[in-house]
C-alpha cells in the first residue's frame, strides 16, 4: 500500500455555525472547532504528512469539510462539483491549492454531481457512492476518469447515510471497518469486515493514516475492535464537527 506523503486542509470558518446538518446536536461551537482542527493537523503531521492549510473561506460555512471538494490519487487530481447547492463553488478555491501540486487536473461537469466523501479507495479500486449529493452522471464522470488511469471504479448505491465514508472506512490490509447498510453488503463481501459496535455508527468514519488509525473520541467500542485487529489508534476530538455530519476523513484530502 502506498503512504501518504501529503494532505490538503482548510481552516473552518466562523460561519461554520451555519452548516448543513441532519444532525439535531445544535450548531458547532466555533472556538472548540478551531481547537479540535488544531489537534486533527498536528495528528496528521505525527503521521508523517506534510500538510497545506487554506485560510478559512466565509463564504462557504461546510468549506471546513475539503474531502468532498476533489479526488486525490497517484495519477491525478480530480475536482468534484458538491451535490449540495450552498457548497457550489468550494471546490474552486481547492483547484488552485492542488493545481500546485499536481501537473494536471481534471474535473466532474454539470450534469455530474459528486462529492469526495463518496470516494472510498481500497487498493486500486475505487468504490463510488450514488447519494443524495453524488448523482449517476458524476459517479460515471469519475469512474471513466479513474478507468482511464488503470484504476477499477465501482458504484455503490446508498441509502441510510450521507456519504459512502459516513458508514464505512478501509483500514487497509484488506479490512473495512462497517456499519448498517454496508455489514453483509454483496458488492463488499471480499473485505474483512471489522463491525462498529451498536450506537458507535459515527465511528464508522475513522482513518487510517500511514499505519495508524485516527479514530473519534468516545466511541470506545470501535476504538477496541481497531486495536484488537493490530492497529495503532490516536484519539481524536470532533465533537464540533460531528455536529454538521461530518468525520475525520472529511476534514483533509490526502495523497
Ligand atoms: C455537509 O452536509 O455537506 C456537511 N455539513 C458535512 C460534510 C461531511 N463530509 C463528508 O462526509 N465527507
Amino acid at each position: 500500500m502506498a503512504l501518504f506523503t501529503k494532505a490538503l486542509a482548510r481552516k473552518p470558518c466562523r460561519n461554520l455555525v451555519h452548516g448543513l446538518s441532519g444532525a439535531g446536536m445544535g450548531p458547532p461551537d466555533y472556538g472548540k472547532a478551531v481547537e479540535q482542527h488544531d489537534a486533527y493537523i498536528e495528528a496528521l503531521r505525527g503521521c508523517g504528512l506534510a500538510v497545506t492549510v487554506l485560510e478559512a473561506d466565509e463564504a462557504y460555512p461546510d468549506s471546513v469539510f475539503i474531502e468532498d471538494t476533489a479526488v486525490c490519487c497517484e495519477k491525478s487530481a480530480v475536482i468534484a462539483r458538491p451535490g449540495a447547492n450552498s457548497r457550489r463553488g468550494e471546490e474552486k478555491t481547492v483547484a488552485l491549492a492542488l493545481a500546485d501540486l499536481y501537473p494536471r487536473l481534471e474535473g466532474i461537469r454539470a450534469p455530474g454531481t459528486l462529492e469526495g466523501g463518496d470516494v472510498m479507495r481500497a487498493g486500486e479500486r475505487f468504490y463510488i457512492g450514488l447519494s443524495n449529493r453524488t448523482n449517476g452522471d458524476g459517479a460515471q464522470q469519475l469512474a471513466a476518469i479513474l478507468r482511464r488511469h488503470g484504476y477499477e471504479a465501482l458504484s455503490v448505491p446508498l441509502r441510510q447515510v450521507l456519504h459512502l465514508k459516513t458508514g464505512m472506512s478501509y483500514l487497509e490490509h484488506n479490512r473495512l471497518l462497517a456499519c448498517g447498510e454496508f455489514l453483509r453488503h454483496p458488492l463488499l463481501s471480499s473485505f474483512a469486515t471489522i463491525p462498529v459496535p451498536a450506537g458507535e455508527s459515527y465511528a464508522a468514519n475513522s482513518l487510517w493514516v500511514n499505519g495508524r488509525v485516527l479514530v473519534p473520541a468516545g466511541f470506545p467500542g470501535t476504538r477496541r475492535a481497531i486495536e484488537d485487529a493490530g492497529y495503532e489508534t490516536v484519539l481524536l476530538d470532533v465533537s464540533e464537527f460531528r455536529k454538521l455530519d461530518g468525520g475525520l476523513s472529511c476534514l483533509s484530502l490526502r495523497f
